[in-house]
């Protein structure tokens, strides 16, 4: 790692699926979750929202701002995606060990729904990453005329992903609707792929 972030002891109560991760890996191994998704699609407010501790900030190189949170033995590692071909080759860095993709979608977003579909499908196609359990919020789901979920794995192309697990969450990062189905979910699943 390129950075070491200190651990944050959250003041609130988690709710269950986030510790439910963690207690399943504790002690011995960390799992590593990636969230990502184009800009503005909500991945900050989630993390906010999920109330683990604090965000840090991250800079490790020009233009590459990398969020994280280490919550017990889990690290959240964040960032946007799209448009950045040069610094692309610095991802791999966090690829390692991640048995966990959270690909969130601004479900608001028609015009660039075919780009977060690109981004998708090219993050996944690393080898690094052959094994991470899929987990895609459609998020904003509180604002009029948000595409549906099943809208948005259609667009997404989901059903090509072929024998990847993956599944789709309809969201709301702001009021927190759907986020802890969601990481129950992805814990379940990554705990069924590892084995
Ligand atoms: P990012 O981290 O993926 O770039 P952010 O996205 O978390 O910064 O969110 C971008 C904007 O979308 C923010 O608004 C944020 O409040 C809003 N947002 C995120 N999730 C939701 C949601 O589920 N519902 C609604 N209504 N808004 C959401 P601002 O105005 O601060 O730019
Ligand atoms: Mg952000």
């Amino acid at each position: 790692m390129l950075h070491q972030c200190s651990l944050m002891m959250p003041t609130i109560p988690v709710a269950g699926a986030v510790s439910r991760i963690a207690k399943r890996f504790f002690p011995k191994n960390g799992v590593r979750i990636l969230m990502v998704g184009l800009d503005a699609s909500g991945k900050t407010t989630i993390l906010y929202k999920l109330k683990l501790g604090d965000i840090v900030n991250t800079i490790p190189t020009i233009g590459f701002n990398v969020e994280t949170i280490e919550y017990k033995n889990i690290t959240f590692t964040i960032w946007d995606v799209g448009g950045q071909d040069k610094i692309r080759p610095l991802w791999r860095h966090y690829f390692q060990n991640t048995q966990g993709i959270i690909f969130v979608v601004d479900s608001i977003d028609r015009e660039r729904i075919s780009e977060a579909r690109n981004e998708l499908h090219r993050i996944l196609s690393e080898s690094e990453l052959s094994n991470a359990t899929l987990l895609v919020f459609a998020n904003k789901q509180d604002l009029p005329h948000a595409m549906s979920s099943s809208e948005v794995a259609d667009k997404l192309a989901l059903h090509l992903l072929g024998n990847r697990f993956w599944y789709i969450q309809s969201t709301s990062a702001t009021t927190g609707q759907g986020l802890y189905e969601g990481l129950d979910w992805l814990s379940d699943n990554i705990v069924n792929n590892k084995a």
